[in-house]
């Protein structure tokens, strides 16, 4: 029953939009991603795609890879930190040698705030990594390697709202339900980012109309949000 009004309302509302005349389209991106992390105090990890030509600068080999910055604010001078992402738990020193360490990068602390980029090369769908962070001794502070978050990377493709990398009417109906919901609270983070396709900040009847025109032209972008 909720179908069949969502698809009267949808079929209104794509009445009214066709009687406005055709929106101007820009080019947007199909494919964003996420990661949710958890994480102790002192550190602070921030993750976003990362720019292409400051990665290419870095390393080739992160090309259009995601960048994350874990910020250290419990440092002592000259003490040598090392970040590494495993993709299993290591509870005992002897798994670290039989870990599959993914990236790892280190540095000395010049004061008591470190920050430490890193760049995941194989992050993979819907898998669970690992992020640690050891410190040396030095005076004052005792050597240490905890685990400082996990992170589930999650990419998707804007206005795929069942997940089938595909955009039929479906994902339409998907949004104009969320759309009218009370609250977004019931749904992914993914499918709250995947819905706005506009960029606009909400998620209205409009972004349901966009997928539906998708849907039947494959070729259309969706408009970024100016
Ligand atoms: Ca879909
Ligand atoms: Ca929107």
């Amino acid at each position: 029953m909720k179908t069949v009004m969502s698809r009267v309302l949808l079929m209104c509302v794509l009445a009214v939009f066709l009687s406005a005349g055709a929106c101007a389209m820009e080019t947007a991106a199909t494919e964003f991603s996420d990661v949710s992390i958890d994480q102790d105090a002192d550190v602070t990890l921030r993750l976003q795609k990362a720019d292409k030509e400051e990665v290419e600068e870095l390393d080739s080999r992160y090309f259009e890879a995601e960048r994350g910055t874990l910020t250290y604010t419990n440092a002592s001078e000259g003490q040598r930190l090392t970040l590494f992402i495993t993709d299993e738990e290591i509870t005992d020193d002897d798994q670290l040698f039989t870990a599959t360490i993914l990236d790892f990068r280190e540095q000395t602390a010049q004061g008591d705030t470190v920050e430490i980029n890193f760049y995941p090369a194989k992050l993979s769908h819907d898998t669970v990594y690992y992020i640690y962070l050891s410190a040396s001794a030095v005076e004052g502070k005792e050597a240490f390697r905890s685990l400082v978050a996990t992170m589930r990377y999650k990419d998707y493709y804007l206005g795929d709202l069942n997940g089938n990398r595909e955009i039929d009417s479906e994902d339409s109906l998907f949004v104009l339900e969320m759309s009218a919901a009370s609250t977004l609270e019931d749904y992914e983070d993914w499918q709250v980012k995947a819905a706005d396709v506009d960029r606009s900040g909400e998620i209205d009847p409009q972004d349901a109309l966009y997928i539906m025109e998708k849907a039947a032209d494959p070729d259309m972008s969706f408009p970024s949000a100016a």
